[in-house]
C-alpha cells in the first residue's frame, strides 16, 4: 500500500464516499478499468454521473453499449468529484471542487494535496474499485461484478500481470456475477476485428529490430490499433515494443515489455518519460505498458525510444 498525505486505505475511502453525493470522473479515452471501477461505484453507491473528458476508448465503448452504460463528455455540476484511474490529475480542471483520488498508478513527483487512496501494488483499479464498495458496507451486483472483472482482465493483459489479490477479487466477483471467464471473454468481444487484424498484420509486416545484450527492442507504425499491434509485437519475440501512430499531427507511442523485459528492469514510465521532455509531450503508464503522446516526426519519436530503452539496458 502507498500512502501519502492524506492517504485513505480502499476502505476509509468508501467509508468517506458514504457521507454525501459525488460525482466520478475517469481519465481522458477511458479504458475499461477505468470505466468498470467508475460504474460499479456509481451503481453502488448511487453516484449521478460518470465524467469522461474526451470520450472512452474503442474497447470501453464497446463495454458501454454492452453493459448500457452512460458518461457524459461535460463535467457535471457537483460539489465533489471522485477521479478515478487517472495518473494526471491536472489534465482535469477541478478548481473549487472537493477532490477525492483513487488510483492504481504509481505517484510521479509529489503527492496530490487531495484525499486519495493510491495503491500502486494493485493491478487494476477494479480491484480498489471493489475493495472501496465493500469497505463501505455495500453489496456489488451481478452487472457490476461482470464490468470489474472485465476491467481486471484487461488491465492484467488477461490475468498476466495478475497478482495473488487480482485472483482473490476475480473469485469474488465472478460468484457474485455468477459467471466464468469464458462467457466474460465472449460478453465482451475480445475477438479483433477485420480493421484490428488489418492493423495487426501491417504493423508486424513494417516492425523493426535491433538487439541489445540480448533483449529484442520492435519499433513499428500503424494508423489505429497500436495496443495492440505492440502487444502483438511482445507475442511474436519482441521484449520491448514501441508503435507509433499519427493522429492529424498528434504522434501517440504506444509501448509494451515482454516479461523478460520487465524482469531485465526496463521501466517504460522512465523511458517514454524522458523521451517526452525531450520531444514537449507527457506520458503515463505502468512498468510493462504505457503511452507517450507528442507532437513530431513519428519516425524520430520511435528512434529516440528504441535507443534511451538500449541506453537503460544494464550491462
Ligand atoms: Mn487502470
Amino acid at each position: 500500500m502507498t500512502a501519502h498525505g492524506t492517504g485513505l486505505t480502499p476502505g476509509e475511502l468508501g467509508r468517506k464516499l458514504l457521507s454525501g453525493p459525488f460525482c466520478i470522473a475517469v481519465h481522458m479515452h477511458a479504458d475499461r478499468d477505468a470505466l468498470a471501477s467508475a460504474w460499479a461505484i456509481q451503481r453502488s453507491f448511487g453516484s449521478p454521473s460518470i465524467w469522461a473528458p474526451g470520450g472512452l476508448d474503442r474497447d470501453a465503448s464497446a463495454m458501454a453499449a454492452v453493459m448500457d452504460i452512460a458518461a457524459v463528455e461535460t463535467m457535471p455540476e457537483c460539489g465533489r468529484l471522485l477521479v478515478v484511474d487517472t495518473q494526471e490529475i491536472p489534465q482535469l480542471d477541478v478548481s473549487g471542487i472537493e477532490l477525492l483520488i483513487l488510483d492504481h498508478h504509481p505517484i510521479q513527483g509529489e503527492s496530490p494535496q487531495c484525499t486519495h487512496c493510491i495503491d500502486a501494488d494493485a493491478r487494476s483499479c477494479s480491484e480498489l474499485a471493489l475493495r472501496v464498495v465493500e469497505g463501505a458496507g455495500l453489496s456489488i451486483d451481478g452487472p457490476s461484478a461482470e464490468a470489474l472483472a472485465a476491467g481486471i482482465l484487461s488491465d492484467t493483459g488477461r490475468f498476466r500481470r495478475g497478482s495473488a489479490a487480482t485472483f482473490a477479487a476475480v473469485a469474488r466477483l465472478l460468484d457474485v456475477a455468477g459467471s466464468d471467464i469464458e462467457h466474460l471473454l465472449l460478453k465482451f468481444g475480445q475477438g479483433k476485428g477485420r480493421g484490428e487484424q488489418i492493423a495487426v498484420l501491417k504493423g508486424l509486416e513494417r516492425m523493426r529490430h535491433v538487439e541489445k545484450r540480448g533483449l529484442f527492442l520492435c519499433s513499428s507504425e500503424v494508423s489505429s490499433y497500436e495496443s495492440s499491434v505492440a502487444s502483438a509485437m511482445v507475442g511474436a519475440g519482441a521484449d520491448a515494443s514501441f508503435v507509433a501512430s499519427d493522429r492529424e499531427g498528434k504522434i501517440r507511442v504506444t509501448a509494451r515489455l515482454s516479461q523478460r523485459g520487465i524482469e531485465c528492469g526496463l521501466d517504460l514510465p522512465s523511458i517514454l518519460g524522458d523521451v517526452a521532455r525531450q520531444f514537449c509531450g507527457r506520458s503515463g503508464g505502468h512498468a510493462g505498458a504505457a503511452v507517450l503522446e507528442c507532437t513530431g516526426d513519428p519516425e524520430a519519436l520511435l528512434n529516440a525510444c528504441i535507443s534511451r530503452c538500449a541506453s537503460s539496458i544494464r550491462g
